[in-house]
């Protein structure tokens, strides 16, 4: 299997944690951002990271789209399982995946960037890094209004999510695909000081989850 993807994606840490999770064997090959739209397009169509090719007789040749990866790995190897038997169950762990991806993730991006384009700057403010940083801001129209409306958001999500803290997992008895969603899309926050202050609990979850699967643990958390 290799995995293509952007080495600081959360997206692909989600896929990542996947595949840790089932212990399947796996390559990484990091695109660099701008050239990967000439691979990604004639590829799957789409401009974005993750894409699995599973290079396997039988098997698909591309799988694009987190969530569809993580469906694709279910049956690929269904053990241990990602989806819950129960069907509610799955249906919430499902819904809380595509919240997680269609609006936290993003909202996460909003406050990573300007964090790293301001209070975070000397984390790296190499010329390379603070362009690649610009042009995502102006891809995703980062701006200080978006970025209130994103830390908003957030504060909202964790909100909603804060009942993890007393419970081993998101949804029903088992680890599921909610629980890596929210341990990946989370975790670029991991290196903003005010987040690691007020949610503690939220990034002990994120390591533990990190450690079930075996995945090296994101910046600022390790
Ligand atoms: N819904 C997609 C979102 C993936 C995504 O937004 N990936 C970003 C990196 S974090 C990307 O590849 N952006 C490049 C682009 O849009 O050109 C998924 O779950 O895979």
């Amino acid at each position: 299997m290799l995995l293509l993807q952007f080495s600081t994606s959360h997206y692909c840490r989600k896929v990542r944690l996947a595949l840790g999770y089932k212990k399947i064997p796996y390559q990484v090959k990091n695109l660099t951002p701008g050239l990967h739209l000439l691979k990604l397009r004639s590829l799957t169509g789409l401009t974005t990271v993750p894409v699995l090719l599973p290079q396997k007789m039988g098997e698909p040749q591309v799988v694009a789209d987190s969530t569809q990866i993580s469906q694709y790995l279910e049956t690929y190897q269904k053990d241990p399982p990602l989806m819950l038997t129960d069907t509610t169950e799955q249906n919430q762990a499902l819904l809380l995946e595509d919240w997680l991806d269609e609006s936290i993730g993003t909202a996460t991006r909003f406050i990573y960037y300007n964090f790293r384009a301001g209070k975070g700057k000397s984390i790296d403010d190499s010329l390379f890094s603070q362009m690649l940083i610009n042009i995502v801001r102006r891809q995703y129209n980062i701006t200080p209004a978006t970025v209130k409306l994103a830390s908003k958001r957030l504060n909202n999500a964790i909100n909603v999510l804060s009942y993890w803290r007393y419970r081993p997992y998101l949804v029903g008895e088992q680890l599921s695909i909610a629980d890596l969603a929210a341990s990946a899309l989370l975790s670029p926050l991991g290196l903003i000081p005010e987040y690691r202050r007020n949610y503690s609990w939220l990034f002990n979850k994120i390591i533990e989850i990190h450690k079930i699967c075996g995945e090296k643990l994101p910046a600022g958390l390790s």
